[in-house]
Order: structure tokens, then C-alpha cells, then sequence
């Protein structure tokens, strides 16, 4: 076996990230080099990404990357899911929207008009999520004014070398793709006046995309060449979960909790369909048989409401202590109910869901806190249940990866709730598994790697931490 480093640009709905990793002899190390702020910015016609600063940030971010390591091999690409720029020419014709924007319910029922979820479901195989990109793309007006729209990995990718594709993993969620082929479904888009124009040609993790150019190849400094990952941040996720039985369950956990497991084959019965499971594509043809449950969202949201209350920054981890230190019941409420979702005033609307249920509403912050952390737990223990009854298997250990992994008061009321053991890290497994891929297509892990190959590197590279369920 041999090594190198690679660059990781790992963008989240909360920060951005570039990463340097290291690949020695079948172990990894990732190394910090650029963190930045992301989140929803409000404009007038609705809700949208900051693209023109995540863009600056990457590119800067590349830029030292280089400035310390010049033999980078290569760089990949992930991100959040579903959203997309349009583009003419060289150009970006407007800033992305936020996958949050309400304009996406417009979509949901002109496509529903069209084409019933039931056959969407057959088709596509996804879960109903009412941003997923093919809602989207019928509430655009300026679809139509695009010579391609590119998946913001995709766009990364494009600005940075010019080269137009969409990486399959990322493209399964846009809800175009056939769960059967793996291909576009062109009579799909066709029913639904999505030009196939719009689609550009599907390329697997692992694939080159094409080499810095232009702007993008002065201000980096070096011509290094991008390798498509799982470009979706979930499917990179899922590559670096060192799972540790044949039936064990996954969560990725960030501002999503994506909770379900690894299959060979997808499920789209008329029981997954109503139970919203979801078959995204994952590297090397995997499907990724998962369940969104609203994560650290719900928290992060919270917390920003709180902070702007006292106009002061909140220390998150001893807030979680004193959570943790609440004794007596906390009221339960559905982490999934949709009136959570859009950004704004989280305790208010927590609240009046929780008063709704004819609870009494958590009186203090930790209490609070605590209600919503033990709510998430059940939502995942519950999605464990129903991934195992959907696929028949006799789940044994979860794993949570992300973020969440690092959140203890989460992971141990998930282990709590679902009666399983929890392993809790790596917290970095999407930059990992952006890594993993590149230094794979580099023949850094011998030449037939398979995924279980690419998670003993995982495995032997960090230690998670075991939560054993109580009673
Ligand atoms: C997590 C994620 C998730 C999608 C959502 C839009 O970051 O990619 O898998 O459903 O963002």
C-alpha cells in the first residue's frame, strides 16, 4: 500500500470546510486548513445560499492547502443535497436558493398533479421531502433560461474547471434519477417540462472531472485535478462509517439525521413507501436505505433564537450538562413535524407543538434543551425500528457519525431509547469519506479496493466511543 494527500472541500448547511488528508499505509489523517460560516441568507424573492462567499471561501481555503502541502494529489467535492445553480455559458445565472425556501411547495403540487407519489416512488425511489430537486426545478422560473443546472458540488466543480457533470450520488437526490438504472429518467423529466438539456452527463465517485483552470488554476496556484467523491455529504458519510456487524444501522448526524442502513439492493415496497424511506445512491452502487429525521437542526436553531434574546453567545456544551443534569420526565415531540422546519423563533414554535399535545412546555433552557435532544433520540431509535422491520434485519449496533457523534447527551438517550449499543464517531466521516474515495481512484488502497477495505483504513484510523443502552 502507499499514500499521498488529497484535499477535501466538505461544505454543511452551518460551515464550510477544506481539509488536507493524509493517507499513510491503510490509515488516514485529516488536517484542518480553512472553516467557514454558511447558513440560509434572506433576499427578497425568498431564501438562498451566500454562494458568491462559499466560493471565495473554498478558493482561498484551496489556495492554503496548497501553500502548505504543493503535492496535493487531487481535491474533492461534497455537499447538502437537492440544491443546484443554473448556469449559461460561464455563468451562474442567479445565487442557488435555500432547499428551506417555501417556494418549493408550489412544486409539490404541480408535480403530484402530473406524476402521483406512488409512481414518483416506483420510479425514483425517494422519500417525499418537499424540497427534493424535482419539486424544485417545476417551481423555477428560470430553469428553462439554463443551458445545464449543476448540483452544487457539481457547480463547485464547473467554476473550478469548467467541466459539466453530474456525480451520481448527489444526482439520486434530485429525484430524476431511475432507483433500477441509475440513470436519468428522461421521460419522467419530459412529463414533468424538466428539458433534458438541464441534465449533464452522470459520472461516478471516483471519476476525474478535470483540472483546476482558469481563475480558479491562478488563485489556487497549481494545476491539481478533481476527483469526483460521493459528492452528496450523506453518501461520503456513509463510506467512513466503520461499520461493525453485517446488520449493524447508521446516522449521520449534523443539522440532518439521516438514519437507516447500507443495502445491495433497493427497497421500494408499498410499506417503505409509506413508512418514507428513502433509496439514495451510494458509492460503488450501495443504496442508501435512510430516513431524514430533523437533527441538531432543531438545537442549532434554538439556540441561535436564545442567543439573540440575550445578545451573547451561549456555551453550547455546558448548556448540554445542565440538560443533562434535568431529572424527571421531559415531554416528547415530533422532531419531524414539518412546522419546524423553516428557520425562525425554534423555542416558540417548539413550544406551541409541545402545548398542542397537551404537555406542559419545558420551563427552563437546560429542561428545554433536554426536551428537544431526547426528542431527536426517540425520532432515531424509531427510524432503527422501522429500517430493520423494512429490510428483515435484526439490527445490533447503531452507529452515529458527524457532528451528533460528539453530542453524549444524544448518543447515550438514543442507545436509551432504542435498547442498543451506540458507537459514536468519527465525527469528520464526510471529509473521510471524500478522502477514501480520492485516494482509492489514486491506487492508494491497492488496486480492487471495496468499501469494507476503504472502512478497516476507518477502523484502524479512530476509536469510537460505545454507549450502552440502560433501562
Ligand atoms: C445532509 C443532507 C441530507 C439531505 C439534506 C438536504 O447534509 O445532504 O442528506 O436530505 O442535506
Amino acid at each position: 500500500m502507499t499514500g499521498g494527500v488529497v484535499a477535501a472541500v466538505d461544505l454543511g448547511a452551518t460551515s464550510g470546510r477544506v481539509m488536507l488528508g493524509y493517507v499513510d499505509d491503510g490509515t488516514l489523517r485529516l488536517e484542518q486548513v480553512a472553516r467557514f460560516p454558511n447558513g440560509p441568507v434572506e433576499r427578497p424573492d425568498g431564501l438562498h445560499w451566500d454562494f458568491t462567499a462559499l466560493y471565495r471561501h473554498i478558493v482561498d481555503g484551496l489556495a492554503e492547502a496548497v501553500r502548505r502541502e504543493p503535492g496535493i494529489a487531487s481535491i474533492g467535492i461534497d455537499s447538502w443535497a437537492v440544491d443546484y445553480g443554473l448556469v449559461h455559458g460561464d455563468e451562474l445565472l442567479a445565487e442557488p436558493f435555500h432547499y428551506r425556501d417555501e417556494r418549493t411547495a408550489r412544486g409539490v403540487d404541480a408535480v403530484h398533479r402530473s406524476v402521483p407519489f406512488a409512481e414518483l416512488y416506483r420510479r425514483n425511489g425517494l422519500q417525499f421531502l418537499p424540497f427534493n430537486t424535482l419539486y424544485q426545478y417545476v417551481a423555477d422560473d428560470r430553469l428553462t433560461d439554463a443551458e445545464v443546472s449543476l448540483l452544487i458540488p457539481d457547480l463547485v466543480a464547473f467554476l473550478l474547471t469548467g467541466a459539466r457533470a453530474a456525480e451520481r450520488t448527489n444526482a439520486s437526490t434530485t429525484g430524476l434519477v431511475d432507483v433500477r438504472t441509475g440513470g436519468w429518467d428522461l421521460d419522467l423529466a419530459a412529463r414533468l417540462g424538466i428539458p433534458a438539456s438541464a441534465l449533464p452527463p452522470l459520472i461516478d465517485p471516483g471519476d476525474a472531472v478535470g483540472s483546476l483552470a482558469g481563475e480558479a488554476r491562478e488563485r489556487i496556484g497549481a494545476a491539481i485535478e478533481v476527483v469526483a467523491v460521493g459528492s452528496h455529504d450523506t453518501a461520503s458519510a456513509v463510506v467512513a462509517v466503520p461499520l461493525s456487524t453485517p446488520d449493524a444501522a447508521y446516522i449521520s448526524c449534523g443539522t440532518w439525521g439521516l438514519v437507516g442502513v447500507e443495502l445491495d439492493e433497493p427497497v421500494v415496497s408499498d410499506e417503505a413507501r409509506a413508512a418514507n424511506f428513502t433509496n439514495e445512491g451510494g458509492v460503488d452502487g450501495r443504496v442508501r436505505f435512510l430516513h431524514n429525521v430533523t437533527g441538531l437542526w432543531l438545537l442549532s436553531e434554538a439556540v441561535r433564537t436564545w442567543e439573540a434574546e440575550d445578545g451573547a453567545a451561549i456555551d453550547l456544551p455546558a448548556l448540554l450538562a445542565e440538560a443533562a443534569a434535568v431529572t424527571g420526565g421531559v415531554p416528547l415531540f415530533d422532531a419531524n413535524d414539518a412546522r419546524l422546519s423553516a428557520p425562525g423563533d425554534m423555542p416558540a414554535r417548539i413550544a406551541s407543538v409541545i402545548a398542542e399535545s397537551g404537555s406542559a412546555v419545558p420551563a427552563t433552557r437546560p429542561a428545554f434543551a433536554r426536551t428537544i435532544v431526547e426528542s431527536i433520540a426517540q425520532a432515531f431509535a424509531d427510524a432503527v425500528a422501522t429500517a430493520a422491520q423494512l429490510t428483515g434485519r435484526d439490527v445490533d449496533v447503531i452507529h452515529i457519525v458527524g457532528g451528533g457523534a460528539l453530542n453524549r447527551l444524544l448518543c447515550q438517550a438514543t442507545a436509551d431509547r432504542s435498547g442498543l449499543p451506540v458507537l459514536a464517531g468519527p465525527v469528520e466521516a464526510t471529509a473521510l469519506g471524500n478522502v477514501l474515495v480520492q485516494a482509492r481512484a489514486h491506487g492508494w488502497f491497492g488496486p480492487d479496493a471495496t468499501l469494507e477495505d476503504l472502512r478497516r483504513a476507518v477502523a484502524a484510523s479512530t476509536s469510537p466511543e460505545r454507549y450502552e443502552p440502560r433501562s
